[in-house]
């Protein structure tokens, strides 16, 4: 190693360890902290060095507060009618050069623009604001902690924030409700608690540390006001089922099934349609349930066809699931009917 390179070595190692006892923020140099700089005079009289002088400054660096809350991710949270703990999500970051406290508020919005492409329709029920604490990004319940405030965030710290709402039923599809979450600059007061509120220094610089609102206007805040706010929506993905019940004549005693009526003793076939409009969230566990009138005696012979199909409006026999007949009443169970699609419960009876 040459004479330069060990000045070099020894140079970094210097380096590093200014940096470990002082590290740099983007946030910049920590607020209350003390910048001092002194300067030395030397000088000769008659040639010779005399003792010389020297003078320093000391000042106190100021606390700018910045905070920010944004989205995370860029779509609307898709719900279903009824849901509970629907999630968004949100990062709120500390971009102030002191370690503080963010109160957390999750208002609903009245109308309006949403966060996306909506109009805000209806409002989520049950609004609750979890941190994330194992830091994996997912909301999970039980392990993530019910909050009202970010506690002791450090400067240039993030934290992820989810919003935790119920859905009301009836709603849909394409309903929107929008949420804001606004993160509000406190006093990092102790551990476990949170601290006051905020106060910007007026007037002129004090010598001890004063304080400057440096934040940005978020969705529903304004400038330099220690807060910041950001929206997301929730958009309603509903099931639009409709049923349609059609009979027609098999056969009856006297002709058969040459040009059969309805007379006493003829064999009627009845098809259940359930139909789910295009678009709509598909539907599942479809129970249909048809008592039957006194007049009529089911078929236990030809039996219940679940899940078959309607081609050009007519119900055709081909459902391979079976139903149940008890109590007087058909039952038959459609697994799920997804968006555009129309499955049918086809069963038979004759007349009395
Ligand atoms: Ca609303
Ligand atoms: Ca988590
Ligand atoms: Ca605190
Ligand atoms: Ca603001």
């Amino acid at each position: 190693m040459t004479h330069r390179s060990k000045l070099l070595g020894a140079a970094g190692i210097l380096a590093l360890a200014v940096l470990g006892a002082n590290p740099a923020h983007a946030a910049g140099t920590t607020a209350g902290s003390t910048i001092t700089n002194t300067v030395s005079v030397a000088f000769q009289v008659g040639g010779i060095s005399q003792t010389g002088t020297s003078a320093s400054d000391t000042l106190t660096v100021d606390r700018k507060v910045n905070v920010t809350v944004a989205e995370v991710g860029t779509t609307t949270t898709t719900v279903s009618p009824g849901q509970t703990s629907a999630v968004t999500t949100f990062s709120v970051t500390n971009s102030s050069n002191a370690v503080l406290d963010f109160a957390l508020t999750g208002l609903q919005q009245t109308g309006g623009t949403a966060a996306h492409s909506g109009t805000d329709s209806f409002d989520v029920t049950n609004v609750r604001i979890y941190r994330d604490a194992n830091a994996n990004g997912i909301y999970d319940s039980g392990t993530d902690t019910l909050v009202t405030y970010l506690d002791e965030l450090a400067a240039d710290g993030t934290a992820t924030v989810f919003v935790v709402s119920d859905v009301p039923l009836s709603l849909a599809t394409g309903s929107v409700a929008a949420v804001t979450l606004t993160a509000t600059g406190r006093e990092g007061g102790a551990s476990g608690s949170t601290g006051a509120a905020l106060v910007q220094t007026t007037g002129g610089n004090t010598a001890g540390m004063d304080t400057v609102f440096a934040d940005g206007a978020g969705a529903t805040d304004s400038a330099r006001d220690a807060a910041y706010s950001a929206k997301d929506d929730y958009t309603v993905l509903a099931a639009a089922l409709s049923a349609a019940k059609t009979s027609r004549i098999i056969s009856d005693p006297v002709n058969l099934t040459t040009n059969p009526k309805m007379i006493p003793g003829a064999t009627i076939e009845y098809c259940i349609a359930v139909s789910n409009a295009s678009g709509s969230a598909t539907a599942t566990s479809i129970d249909v349930n048809d008592p039957l009138p006194a007049n009529i005696t089911y078929d236990s012979a030809y039996g219940i066809k679940t899940n078959g199909t309607v081609v050009s409006g007519v119900c055709q026999a081909d459902g391979a699931g079976s139903g149940t007949f008890a109590s007087n009443t058909v039952s038959g169970t459609l697994a799920s009917v997804a968006a555009g699609e129309t499955k049918t419960v086809l069963f038979r009876a004759t007349i009395n």
